[in-house]
C-alpha cells in the first residue's frame, strides 16, 4: 500500500521521497513542489517516516497552566483577535492581572503541573525588573516548575524599553528564574507580508536574533509560523529555510508549532480560512523540511481536538498540554473550542485512539510518563 503510492507518483516526486527515505535533507525547491503537487496520503507517508525515525511512536504533552497578564498591547497585528488598544483599557473585553492575581494563580493551580507559559499583549509599562522579580517569587514557592514565558516580540519591547541588549536582558531574566521561551510573534518572516500583516512590532531578523542569543545562553526556545492567509508556498518555505539553517547554528528549538490562521473578530476577516486537508498537508511538509529541530506540535486549543488527532498521522508528536485554565488568543479567533480544556485522561484516550503511545514531558522533554510502560493513576 505504502510503496503503491510512492510507486504511482510522478518521477521528480518519487525522486523527492528517495532522498527523504534516504535520510537527506530536501531542498527548498523540493519544498515548494510538495506545497503545489503533494497528496495528502503521499506525504502522510513521508512524514510518518520521519517522526518515526525522530520519535518512533510517541506523542508528547505536559502539563501546565497559561497566564495571559493583560490583552493591552502597543501593536496592531492585524491578524489578531485579543489583544485591545490602549485606549480600550477599562473596557469590559481587557484586562490586566496584578502580580498578585499571577502568583494566586499559579498557587491555586493542581500542584502537579510542570510548566507555566506566560504569554499576553505587550503592555506599554511592560518592566524588565517587575517580571524578573515575579519569576523570582514564582520560583521560591515552586523551584520546580518551569517558566516559558514571553514571545520575541515581548521581549524585543521589554529589552528596548529597559535598555539593555539581548544579552544582558536574558541574563537578568534567567537570573531570576526564566527557563525557556515560547515560538510564537514569528507570523511570517518576508518582509512584505510581514508589513501587510504586523508591520509595526519586531521585524523578522530581530525575532531570529532574539533566538538565537537566548540559545547561547542555554535558553530553548519554540518556533511559530502564521499560515493560512495572504502568505504564499515560497513564503512558507522561506520561513522554515531561515529557522532550519538558525537550527543548524544553535540547536536550540525544540519544536515548531504551525498555527492556522483563524478568521473571526480581526482585521483579515474577509480571508477564507483554509481546509483541513491544507492543515494536515502543512504539517507534514513541515516535519519533512525541518529535518533538525526535533518536535513538531499541533496546537490543539487552536486547532481543533480532532483535526489535531488526524495531525498525528501526518508528522505531529506533540499535543501541547492539559491546558485546563483558558487560554483566549484562540477562543477569541474564532476556534470551536471556547473553554479549551483537556485532562490527562481525555489527552492519552486521544492519542490511544490514533493508534500512537502516549507520555507525558517536561518542557524539555524528558519523559515523565511512559504510557506504554505503565498505567499511572489517572489525574485531571
Ligand atoms: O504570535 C494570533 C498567533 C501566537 C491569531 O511556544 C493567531 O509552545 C491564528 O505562539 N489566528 C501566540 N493564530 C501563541 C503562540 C503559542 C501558542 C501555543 C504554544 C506555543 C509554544 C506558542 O498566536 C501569535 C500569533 O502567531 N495568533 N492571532 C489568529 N487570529
Ligand atoms: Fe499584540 Fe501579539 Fe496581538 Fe500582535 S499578536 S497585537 S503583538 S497581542
Amino acid at each position: 500500500m505504502e510503496m503503491s503510492i510512492i510507486e504511482k507518483s510522478p518521477k521528480h516526486l518519487r525522486s523527492i521521497a528517495e532522498k527523504i527515505f534516504e535520510g537527506k535533507r530536501i531542498s527548498s525547491e523540493d519544498g515548494i513542489t510538495l506545497y503545489k503537487e503533494g497528496e495528502p496520503g503521499f506525504l502522510g507517508i513521508l512524514a510518518n517516516h520521519v517522526r518515526e525515525n525522530k520519535n518512533g511512536s510517541y506523542v508528547y504533552f505536559n502539563r501546565n497552566l497559561h497566564i495571559e497578564p493583560t490583552n493591552l498591547c502597543v501593536f496592531d497585528c492585524k491578524f489578531c483577535s485579543y489583544s485591545r488598544l490602549l485606549k480600550q483599557k477599562g473596557d469590559a473585553d481587557s484586562w490586566e492581572m496584578t502580580d498578585e492575581q499571577i502568583l494566586e494563580t499559579i498557587k491555586n493551580h493542581n500542584q502537579n503541573i510542570t510548566e507555566v507559559h506566560i504569554v499576553g499583549g505587550v503592555h506599554p509599562k511592560m518592566d524588565l525588573y517587575y517580571f524578573a522579580n515575579l519569576f523570582k517569587q514564582i520560583k521560591s514557592f515552586r523551584p520546580d516548575l518551569h517558566i516559558k514565558a514571553f514571545t520575541a516580540v515581548e521581549v524585543e519591547y521589554m529589552f528596548r524599553k529597559a535598555k539593555v541588549d539581548y544579552k544582558k536582558g536574558f541574563q537578568i531574566l534567567k537570573e531570576h528564574g526564566l527557563d525557556s521561551i515560547p515560538g510564537g510573534g514569528a507570523e511570517i518572516f518576508d518582509t512584505k507580508i510581514r508589513k501587510q500583516i504586523c508591520e509595526d512590532k519586531c521585524t523578522s531578523e530581530q525575532w531570529l536574533d532574539i533566538h538565537e542569543t537566548a540559545h547561547e545562553l542555554g535558553i530553548h526556545s519554540n518556533a511559530t509560523v502564521l499560515y493560512g492567509h495572504i502568505e504564499s508556498f515560497e513564503n512558507r518555505i522561506n520561513h522554515m529555510e531561515r529557522l532550519r539553517k538558525l537550527q543548524d547554528k544553535t540547536k536550540g528549538f525544540n519544536c515548531f508549532i504551525p498555527l492556522k490562521f483563524r478568521n473571526a473578530n480581526n482585521q483579515m476577516s474577509h480571508i477564507k480560512e483554509i481546509s483541513v486537508i491544507e492543515d494536515l498537508r502543512n504539517y507534514a511538509i513541515s516535519r519533512i523540511f525541518l529535518d533538525n529541530i526535533p518536535h513538531l506540535k499541533a496546537y490543539w486549543p487552536m486547532i481543533g481536538k480532532s483535526t489535531a488527532q488526524l495531525a498525528l498521522q501526518f508528522g505531529v508528536d506533540d499535543l501541547d498540554g492539559t491546558i485546563n485554565d483558558s487560554t483566549k488568543i484562540y477562543s477569541m479567533a474564532g476556534a470551536e473550542d471556547q473553554n479549551p480544556s483537556m485532562n490527562t485522561e481525555q489527552l492519552v484516550d486521544l492519542i490511544k485512539q490514533a493508534g500512537k503511545i502516549p507520555a507525558e514531558r517536561d518542557t524539555l522533554y524528558n519523559v515523565i510518563t511512559d504510557y506504554s510502560k505503565e498505567i499511572p493513576a489517572v489525574q485531571g
